[in-house]
């Protein structure tokens, strides 16, 4: 734990959860990292990883769709990393279906492709740099299902089309639109008392807008283990790792019968 009056924050955090009966929850790469996925700008995430052992000319490449046409090798390869294992939700994915699950609306907006939040329960979720489950050939656009190139993925190998194009899961690069589904919350947001952040260096727009446009009018808090740079927006922000955080408000909010 790295902040200072934690035990204040928290107990701030937790007033702030009891009092909204609407709330938003942005997260990003940070709310995974506990299950074994590494983030993109941390300090051992995928930026570090990739462009030492891939040799590319930025590591943003590897989610790059210019770069993915050049050479999808490092994507795929990185990929069989994410299906390798079976993994399983974090402790703060539970926690947020939870909430749901004990009447609180809750609306996830995520920015990650690990489809971890499904997995925990949530029901309202909108994956706005896509997920695995869907592709599509990048030659003749035929749709595909997950189970019909995942064996690929998982050895790491570059599932192809009947017309030998490339099938390319739906995960969002660098340089695609995001899904509708994302621009629609973003013109006409989900009614809401709260905003919280989870796990994001709100770096990557247009996603991080999505949180800040709602951070700017609603109560908000961000939980990361390191500063943003949008902080001062935020009516609360808790430095600490995100799986401590959802414990230690978890438990205070399991000792009110109504929250
Ligand atoms: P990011 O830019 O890597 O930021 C993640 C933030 O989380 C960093 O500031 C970390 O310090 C912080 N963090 C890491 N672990 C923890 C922890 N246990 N507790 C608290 N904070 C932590 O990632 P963003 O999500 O902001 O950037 C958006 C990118 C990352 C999206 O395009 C994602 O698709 C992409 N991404 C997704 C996954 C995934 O699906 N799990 C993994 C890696 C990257």
């Amino acid at each position: 734990m790295h902040d200072k009056n934690l035990n204040e924050k928290i107990n701030k955090a937790v007033q702030l959860i009891k009092s909204s009966d609407k709330i938003v929850i942005f997260t990003g790469a940070g709310i995974s990292t506990n299950c074994g996925i590494p983030d993109f700008r941390g300090e051992n995430g995928i930026y570090n990883m990739v462009k030492k052992k891939y040799n590319l000319p930025y590591p943003e490449a590897v989610f790059d769709i210019s770069y993915f046409e050049h050479d999808p090798h490092p994507f795929y390869d990185l990929t069989k990393e994410l299906f390798k294992s079976d993994i399983q939700p974090s402790l703060s994915h539970k926690f947020i279906a939870w909430l749901e699950e004990k009447g609180k609306t809750i609306n996830v907006v995520t920015q990650n492709i690990d489809m971890l939040h499904t997995k925990a329960g949530s029901k309202n979720v909108i994956e706005c740099h896509g997920t695995y489950l869907t592709a599509h050939c990048l030659k003749c656009g035929k749709k595909f299902e997950i189970n019909s190139f995942e064996d690929k993925l998982k050895k790491g190998e570059i599932p192809l089309c009947i017309c030998s194009g490339i099938i390319k899961p739906d995960v969002v690069f660098f340089g695609e639109m995001l899904p509708d589904k994302f621009y629609i919350a973003y013109h006409n947001p989900p009614e809401a008392d709260l905003v919280i952040v989870m796990g994001s260096s709100l770096m990557v727009q247009p996603a991080a807008g999505f949180a800040l446009m709602l951070a700017n009018k609603i109560n908000s808090m961000i939980i990361n283990n390191e500063p943003t740079v949008y902080d001062k927006i935020f009516d609360l922000v808790v430095n600490m790792d995100i799986d401590e955080f959802s414990s230690a408000v978890w438990e205070k909010l399991k000792k009110n019968n109504k929250f």
